[in-house]
């Protein structure tokens, strides 16, 4: 039984309990997607804006072969601070509880945890997808999205990915895409992508019902609702260009694959557009987390 191996932190136990608004929030994100010490700011931050929206947020890791689901401020520290901290996706979750790992987990393995402990929203930055280039390079966050049915609120995919053969992916695998308060779907970094959403929602109730049903209906799938970056912080397509060939360009002449090639691509983009892209990143998190919290409460 996965509970053998799953621990909720109190306050994230008694909210399910109660029926209480609870958000899920990633960890590679802490660990990997941001250089410190943004990370830890971040991670805390994002904690505080789901409290804000009266919502209990619950940061999903693993520590010493533990699923944790909600960390006390030392465990994000330790998942921030340390060098040694795994990106564990689905596949690895076995291996880490067998051999007692401290890993951070990505949206596909969040997926798995946070639904089997209960909750139904879960807040991030980007989504993973189909990798540019020839080599069929899918993220395991497409396949988690398509099995788990959760509300996830996210940016759309990094934009460092083949963003339309990733929506493709999506629609063949019956994975709802809704555009919060857009009419498309964003691109991370960027509001407009040109690629369609399914439906477009104005309100925290609408995207309420619109999973309430999902439900009732029996459909398995994840409900992914796509919030643009604040207009503030975006930072434009036509701007982004030469930053993610120079990149995507570099990974490939470094050999650079795998699990290490989307914190490289985000590292050096931030690096190339002199921490625009970074500080585009934060403000998407930050404004999804409060999108999430404010839907769990319509829930
Ligand atoms: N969103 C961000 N920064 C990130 C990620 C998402 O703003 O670092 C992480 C997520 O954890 C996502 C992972 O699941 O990148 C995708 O990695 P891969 O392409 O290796 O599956
Ligand atoms: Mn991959």
């Amino acid at each position: 039984m996965i509970s053998a191996h799953l621990k909720l932190k109190a306050d994230v136990q008694s909210a399910l309990s109660a029926n209480a608004p609870v958000v899920a929030l990633e960890s590679t994100v802490i660990a990997h997607g941001l250089p410190r010490p943004q990370n830890l700011q971040t991670a805390k931050r994002l904690e505080d804006i789901v409290r804000s929206a009266n919502a209990v947020p619950a940061t999903v890791a693993m520590l010493s072969g533990t699923l944790q689901v909600g960390l006390e401020d030392s465990q994000l520290e330790l998942l921030a601070d340390r060098d040694d901290i795994r990106k564990l996706s689905v596949r690895d979750l076995a291996i880490g509880v067998a051999q007692k790992w401290n890993g951070a987990t990505t949206v596909a393995s969040t997926l798995w945890i946070a639904s089997r402990a209960g909750l139904k929203v879960f807040a991030t930055g980007g989504i993973g997808g189909v990798h540019r280039g020839s080599l069929p390079d899918i993220s395991a966050d497409l396949p988690q999205l398509a099995a788990t049915r959760m509300i996830v609120v996210c940016s759309g995919a990094k934009i460092v990915l083949d963003l339309p053969a990733t929506r493709e992916w999506l629609e063949t695998n019956s994975v709802t895409v809704v555009g919060y308060q857009c009419d498309e779907m964003p691109a991370f970094y960027s509001r407009r992508s040109g690629l369609p959403v399914d439906l477009r929602c104005d309100t925290p109730g609408e995207v309420a019902r619109l999973f309430t049903t999902q439900t009732a209906l029996g459909l398995p799938s994840a409900l992914l609702v796509t919030v643009p970056v604040p207009a503030d912080a975006e930072v434009e397509s036509s701007m982004l260009n030469d930053v993610l060939d120079d990149s995507l360009s570099l990974a490939a002449r470094q050999g650079i694959a795998g699990r290490d090639l989307t914190p490289f691509l985000l590292a050096r983009m931030s690096e190339q557009s002199h921490g625009a892209t970074l500080r585009a990143n934060i403000a998407l998190l930050e404004n999804n987390a409060k999108v999430a919290a404010e839907i769990a409460r319509a829930l």
